[in-house]
Parts: C-alpha cells; structure tokens; sequence
C-alpha cells in the first residue's frame, strides 16, 4: 500500500488557457508541451486503515489550508476510483524551488496520481493515468508522458487525455529556464484563465489560433523543423499573453527582466543565433534552442539584470514508479 513516483515538469508549446469544465478540468483548447528533464517531483504515498486523517508533506513541510484540501481531494478521487477509505501518507520533494513558480503542479500532480494509483493497487495504463492527473491539474496530465505530449479538449472526462507525439529521444531541442526577480502575482492562475474565458475580446481569436497552432506543432515535432516548431511556440505564447493582457482585471506577471530577455532573444534571432521565448503565466521566460547554441544562449542569458537562475532541460521521460521511498 506504498508506493513511490517520479514526474518531470512540462513547458507548454502550445498552451492550455480556459476551461469548458472547472471541475473535471476539460480544457477549452488542446494543447502540447514538452516534457523536461530537470525539473522534477518525487512523492511517496502510502494509505493504511492506522491513519486517522491524510498527512501531507511538501517539502519538509506539512501542507495546509488551500494546499492540502487539493492535494486531499485528489486522494479522494483516487479512493473512490479504487474503492478504498483508507486515509494516506503523502511525503513530497522537489528538485528545484516551488517559489520560482515553475511549473510545479505539473510535475507534482503526476507523481501523485502514479504514486498513489500504484499505493491503492489500481493497475492503469498511462492514458487513464492522465485523465485521473488532469483532475489534479490540467498540465499535469502532460507529464504522465515523456517527450512531446498533446492534451486532447474534450466535453467529457473519458476523452480529454495526454498522448505521446513522440518521445524525448526523438528530437533534441534544448528547454532554457531563466529564473527571474519575480513580480508580484495577484491572482492564481485558476482565477487568471477562468476571468480570461469570461472578459477578454480576444479569446475568441485565441482559441481559433490555438487550433491551427496544434497542426503546425504536431508537424514540427514529427518533422524535426525546430524553426516551425519555435515560431509557433512563440507566437502562441503571445496569444496566450495578449488575451491574459486584456481580460478584466488585467493578468500581468512579466517583471522588467521578462521584458529583458523577450528583447534579447528577438536580437540573438537577428544575429543568427536562432532560439524562441515562450511565457507561462509566472514573470520567468523559456528559451528554446538546437543543442549546438544553448552554451552562448546560456552565458548571454545569465548576464541579463534581474536573472537569477538558469537551468538547461533537454527532453526528459514521463512519469514512472521508482523503488527509493521517501519515508
Ligand atoms: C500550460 N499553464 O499549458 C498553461 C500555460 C500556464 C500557462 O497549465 O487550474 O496549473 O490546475 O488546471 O495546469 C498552468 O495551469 O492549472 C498551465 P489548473 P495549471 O501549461
């Protein structure tokens, strides 16, 4: 009834923004991401009949409030698909710092959902594995996989799920994080996307771009065609923003080193030294590169006033069950 798990952090290519379902998570868009390899979470889960009440540890610390009825409330969904009320044990790690807001409910979700799955005894394939993550957190349902990963919209549960477009030994793209100051957040990114769906003009405009951003990654990604698939991880991410930007009240999380780095990559693309931005909804910025330029890509970046941390992703592999237990 114990059982350990690994996921890696995801950065989106082609972004998820609005939900057709706040509860079951069904996402208004497809989209596609790329599975890093060192942005990662690691949770061991372990239900018994002698726990009175969940426990939940993120990072050395007990987990409370907001934090833990999410985390408690997937556990419920796992109890309820497997049949069980035993009350769990949730220990949890991860490789790089929660505050720097990178990604970590992708990654975090994953592992939780494989770990927990794995503790309640459910043997499931990867697919429902990622619809039961999806329910967690959208974009953990991407981390499920390895490599380059759609996430299919869907008006019903069944269908809304992550699947491979190929794995991360397929094609060797570099995944730059730049860890910036960051500005001040006023908003979640659940309140963000679902004020998004209400009040921006543009998300109409943003969901017709979407779609025609999903063929061209898919044929990108199979293709090999970095320039294709950076352009278009580019222009989306603007989308993306240009509709965060004009929803009421406005969602802007750049800080003045966002800005600093969006200029510098358009003029390292001038020079010829090719690489694309792409933003989640945080300040910190996402530099996509060919492996032969992400040492000059990462010594320019570094220079840069307000980045605080650096880190190079290559592809990395999907969620998977490991014997080392946190506790
Ligand atoms: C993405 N983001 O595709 C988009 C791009 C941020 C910007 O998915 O409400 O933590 O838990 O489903 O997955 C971040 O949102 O949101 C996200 P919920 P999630 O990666």
């Amino acid at each position: 009834m114990k059982a350990t798990a690994t996921a890696n952090s995801n950065t989106a290519l082609v972004k998820y923004w609005g939900k057709y379902d706040e509860k079951l998570i069904l996402p208004m868009n497809g989209s596609i991401s790329l599975t890093v390899d060192k942005l990662s979470t690691a949770t061991t889960v372990e239900f018994s009949k002698d726990y009175r009440q969940d426990a939940i540890e993120l990072n050395g610390k007990t987990a409370e409030g907001r934090e833990k009825e999410r985390i408690a409330g997937h556990l419920d969904l796992i109890r309820k698909i497997s049949k069980s009320r035993e009350k769990a044990r949730v220990v949890s790690k991860n490789n790089f710092l929660t505050a720097a807001g990178l990604a970590s409910s992708a990654s975090g979700f994953a592992a939780l959902t494989v770990a927990a799955c794995d503790a309640a005894g459910l043997d499931l394939d990867k697919k429902n594995l990622s619809i039961i993550a999806r329910q967690g957190s959208g974009s953990s349902c991407r981390s499920i996989f390895g490599g380059y990963v759609e996430w299919v919209a869907a008006k019903t549960s069944e269908k809304s799920y992550a699947k491979q477009i190929a794995d991360e030994n397929h094609f060797d793209v570099r995944d730059i994080a730049v860890v910036v100051e960051a500005a001040k957040r006023r908003y979640t990114t659940r309140e963000s996307m679902q004020a998004s769906v209400k009040t921006s003009p543009y998300y109409g405009a943003w969901l017709k771009a979407a779609g025609s951003d999903l063929e061209s990654m898919r044929k990108a990604v199979i293709g090999k065609d970095f320039t294709l698939a950076g352009r278009t991880a580019e222009l989306n991410s603007l989308m993306m923003h240009a509709t965060a930007l004009t929803t009421t009240p406005t969602i802007l999380n750049w800080s003045a080193a966002t800005i600093s780095i969006m200029h510098a990559v358009q003029d390292w693309r001038a020079e010829g030294l090719e690489c694309y931005y792409t933003i989640d909804t945080g300040a910190h910025v996402h530099i996509l590169s060919l492996p032969g330029n992400s040492k000059e890509i990462v010594k320019r970046v570094k220079l840069i006033e307000g980045v605080t941390d650096v880190i190079e992703n290559r592809p990395g592999k999907g969620a998977e069950i490991v014997n080392e237990h946190l506790f």
